[in-house]
């Protein structure tokens, strides 16, 4: 890594000679094989841009000129370039560098990011903002084929086209998004990628425009048409540039003298201007070429075998949930399914194999699945649409006015719900239970464990209204899993436990927790009633107003936003019946979630058993005094 380590800063590259490009190429591959195979993390995309982040960085002046990355899990290369080397060792590990762009890592990071298709937007921003305050620097999107198809690319394409300003849009088009990409965009991005024709052609045609001859207004206007007619048969990119930006390519994404010398032509064009990008998709790495997809966010693994490091017989929350869909369609053909480009992920795969037709990725497009989803549900269809926690956020207004406001029977399985560790803030699943509790007409379930899991999806589809079903990343407890689905009565509760002197009152992931909790308590003498909620909404009033009113005190646990959370809905509900009990509500601060190892971040955040109680002996040492004082009084008048 001779010459990797003397980059300190994009400006260093400029006085690199082009071999000297090409061996840095290199020593960043190897060095991003050797930290991502021991921390886990974005490999393929990242193995995929080294040479266009390091065009990039030697043609444009970051940060003086903005660099935007989309969704940012590409943005390794970057990091790297941008005065980051040795931190990147600690890729994200706690207190370490993110995973994705950010603002307080770097002011090279123009612009933090995680969720898909923001870039455009964001450029455009910054385009106008360098506008508006009269500066001269350039801003570049960098957005892959995959982030494309999400509405807000298409949306901000379009407004940039009408407010024409200078902006530079790099498409990185590998054919892939995690999976194969999807819809017509990618077709067409395809067609122009595979005819060799079209650049050849694109030349010609406008050698032969700039031949017509231009004598007299009439034929002006008749080779005009025939301009616009001959270019929009036979140029490529047209699509981009009846948006009113000018398209350069397809570029070689691999040949970095290529790369910049557009680069270097297209930063004088002041208007807006797409640069094609082809590129492949975990370039250079064998078993990432091969396997793109798995390769696209990996956990620890064998470089030499490309093999995972971690195996456990434990099934995931995702593997259940995907195993339960496909029993479930095949009971009823009636369920669908949608996944958002996230087929894998969400563990829906497995279904479009068995079920084609009745399975939709819609690619990154939370709020069209969601819509769409909501008619196919009034037409009598079951449609189970299975989004991450995190990227369901997207359709909070679809699933207010397209699914519940109509009642449609939508069947959301939001997985990686709570803490999901090394991809942080952007992507842990802690608000769902707050932005989805008050929304009227919606059920929303967590299961304890796997099994739970496996009923709820089954309650799920047999309910005539929307449900949201939440459960965490990774595996299950190792619970036996039922072989028949069985139906769970909406909004009841169950008591695993009854005790005299406190009311634990969990949800989800945390019910486990809130057992250990209790055995914890039972060794210091303090009996506890433990209610595992199952429903978020409806809640077991009955159950739960039971439990507080023979008991001292109430602990609620959740892995969410405390605000508006599982917690606030107990309060709220003793607050309506008057009761005064003191409430301890575990879950997570009015603050965002670093990133890191899941075991690290629980203990961080108190959502350990170890640190629950401690917090439980700081709340109610008061009472457990006043208890003993009690006790002691009986026993002096029981002795009198
Ligand atoms: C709103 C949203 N939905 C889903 C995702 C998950 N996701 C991360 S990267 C990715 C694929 C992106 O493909 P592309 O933009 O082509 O980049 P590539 O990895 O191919 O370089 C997806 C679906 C996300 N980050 N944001």
């Amino acid at each position: 890594m001779d010459i990797l380590k003397k980059i300190n800063s994009p400006f260093d590259l400029k006085k690199l000679s082009l071999s000297e490009l090409q061996q840095l190429a290199q020593e960043i591959r190897n060095y991003l094989l050797e930290v991502v195979a021991s921390n886990g993390g974005h490999l393929a995309p990242n193995l995929g841009v080294v040479e266009l982040t390091l065009a990039i960085h030697s043609v444009y002046s970051s940060p003086i000129d903005k660099i935007v990355w989309d969704v940012g899990h590409q943005a390794y290369v970057h990091k790297l370039l941008t005065g980051r080397f040795e931190e990147f060792k600690t890729l994200r590990q706690y207190q370490g560098i993110s995973g994705f762009p950010k603002r307080s890592e770097s002011p090279h990071d123009s612009f933090g990011t995680g969720h898909s298709s923001t870039s455009i937007s964001a450029a455009l921003g910054f385009a106008q903002a360098r506008d508006l305050k009269g500066e001269k620097h350039e801003v570049v999107a960098v957005i892959g084929d995959g982030a494309m198809t999400g509405g807000m690319a298409f949306e901000a394409l379009n407004h940039a086209g009408h407010l024409n300003t200078k902006l530079t849009v790099i498409l990185n088009d590998n054919e892939m998004s995690i999976a194969q990409n999807v819809g017509a965009m990618s077709a067409y991005l395809n067609r122009v990628r595979t005819d060799p024709l079209y650049t050849k052609r694109k030349e010609d045609i406008e050698y032969l425009l700039k031949k017509i001859p231009a004598i007299g207004s009439k034929v002006v206007k008749v080779a005009d048409r025939v301009k616009d007619s001959l270019k929009y048969l036979l140029v490529p990119g047209i699509l981009f540039e009846e948006l009113g930006f000018k398209y350069f390519g397809p570029v070689n994404g691999h040949d970095i003298n290529e790369l910049r010398k557009v680069l270097q032509n297209t930063k004088h064009i002041n208007k807006p201007v797409l640069v094609h990008v082809i590129t492949k998709k975990g370039k250079g790495y064998p078993p990432a070429e091969k396997n793109p997809d798995r390769f696209h966010g990996i956990g620890i693994f064998d470089l030499k075998t490309g093999e995972l490091c971690k195996k456990t017989d434990v099934p995931t929350y995702t593997k259940v949930f995907s195993d339960t869909l496909v029993k479930l369609g095949e009971m009823d053909p009636k369920v669908l399914a949608f996944t958002a480009a996230m087929g894998e992920g969400a563990g829906t795969s497995d279904f479009s194999k068995r079920f084609p037709k009745r399975s939709f990725d819609v690619g990154i497009a939370e709020q069209h699945a969601v819509t769409m989803a909501a008619a196919l549900a009034l037409e009598g269809f079951k449609p189970v649409v299975a989004i991450y926690s995190t990227f369901l956020q997207r359709a909070y207004d679809q699933i207010v006015h397209d699914v519940c406001l109509q009642n449609a029977p939508v069947v959301f399985a939001l997985d990686r719900a709570g803490l999901v560790g090394e991809d942080g803030p952007t992507h842990h699943g802690v608000f769902d239970l707050s932005y989805l509790r008050h929304i009227p007409n919606l059920t929303i379930m967590a299961p304890k464990d796997e099994n739970e899991l496996q009923h709820m999806l089954y309650t799920g589809i047999l309910h005539n209204g929307p449900v949201a079903i939440r459960y965490p990343r990774g595996c299950g407890l190792g619970v036996p899993l039922d072989a028949d689905f069985r139906p769970l009565p909406i909004g009841r509760a169950e008591v695993l436990q009854k005790g005299r002197d406190l009311t634990l009152i969990a949800v989800g992931s945390m019910v486990d927790c809130a057992v250990k909790v209790s055995r914890l308590l039972t060794q210091k003498g303090v009996a506890c009633t433990v209610i595992n909620a199952r429903f978020i909404k409806p809640l077991d009033a009955e159950t739960i107003l039971e439990a507080v009113n023979n008991t001292n005190g109430v602990v609620t646990l959740e892995e969410n936003v405390l605000n508006g959370g599982f917690g606030s809905a107990i309060l709220e509900l003793m607050a309506e019946e008057g009761l005064e009990q003191k409430v301890l509500r575990i879950g997570l601060e009015d603050s965002f979630s670093t990133h890191g190892n899941i075991n690290t971040l629980r203990e961080i955040y108190g959502l350990t058993p170890e640190k629950v109680l401690q917090r439980i002996e700081e709340e109610f040492s008061f009472k457990a005094v006043n208890k003993l004082n009690k006790l002691a009084i009986n026993l002096i008048r029981r002795n009198r």
